[in-house]
């Protein structure tokens, strides 16, 4: 079995072998980040197909399926190497989004690292995410997205944290295949990562500011 071999299964949507496969490489010896990031371009390429109507919405669930059963087997092994503090994160995919799959490999590498999640789910709006913070004085939100139209749910929720008065105390960032760090600025983020790794990295960064 070869990396390649895995993008294949998650294009070719092999929901029943995938789990056996992952484990296989991972039996192997291969950096657990390389096959997630091998899983991630099986998944892109779902999205292009899907995008050109060379797949169906169908098509699209069952990669989502397929990607979980394969996040399952590897998550445990996804561990960061940067260390974290006890403090509080509140993370959340916006409002009007249910995609889920990259927040919680965001939560699985905080979790590693020791941080404490307060994970609102999706489809997660502003109001909620103010009552957590306060409730909690997390100290950063992270925020998933993942469609283009619910990009300015973030400046929602950057708005209801300056509504609340507690915007300053807090740092938000954000993170999802549509997002670039001047989108995430130019709807009221303060940083944005590519992928789980960095977000972890920038995270701790954000932590210390
Ligand atoms: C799987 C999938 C689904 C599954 C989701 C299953 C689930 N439980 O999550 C299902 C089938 C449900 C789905 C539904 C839809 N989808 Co969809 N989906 C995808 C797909 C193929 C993969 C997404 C994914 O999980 N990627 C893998 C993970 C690991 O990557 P990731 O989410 O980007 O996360 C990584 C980084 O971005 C980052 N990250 C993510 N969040 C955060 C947050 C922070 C703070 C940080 C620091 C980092 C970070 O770290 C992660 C790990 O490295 C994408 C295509 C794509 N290439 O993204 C389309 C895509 C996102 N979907 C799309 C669409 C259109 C839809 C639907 C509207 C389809 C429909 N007609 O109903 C619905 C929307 C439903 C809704 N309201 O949310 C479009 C969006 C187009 C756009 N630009 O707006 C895409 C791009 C496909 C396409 N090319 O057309 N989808």
């Amino acid at each position: 079995m070869t990396l390649e071999e895995i993008t294949n299964m998650l294009i070719k949507l092999d929901v029943n072998n995938i789990a056996n496969a992952v484990q296989g490489e991972l039996d192997t010896g291969t950096n657990p980040q390389e096959i997630l990031v091998a899983l991630t371009q099986g998944l892109d390429e779902v999205g292009r197909l899907y995008e050109t109507k060379g797949m169906f919405l169908v098509e699209l669930v069952l990669a989502g399926e397929t990607m979980k059963e394969a996040v399952a087997i590897l998550a445990p092994h996804l561990k960061s190497e940067e260390k974290g503090s006890k403090e509080t994160i509140v993370v959340a995919t916006v409002k009007g989004d249910n995609h889920d799959i990259g927040k919680n490999i965001l939560i699985t590498m905080l979790m590693s690292t020791g941080f404490e999640i307060i994970d609102l789910g999706t489809d997660c709006p502003e109001e909620k995410i103010v009552q957590a913070v306060k409730e909690k004085s997390a100290k950063v939100v992270a925020l998933s997205a993942l469609l283009t139209t619910t990009i300015p749910e973030i400046s929602k929720v950057d708005k209801a944290l300056q509504k609340a008065g507690i915007r300053e105390k807090v740092k938000i960032i954000v993170g999802g295949a549509p997002l670039t760090m001047e989108l995430a600025k130019a709807n009221g983020a303060d940083d944005f990562g590519a992928d789980a790794v960095e977000g972890v990295r920038r995270i701790r960064v954000l932590m210390e500011a």
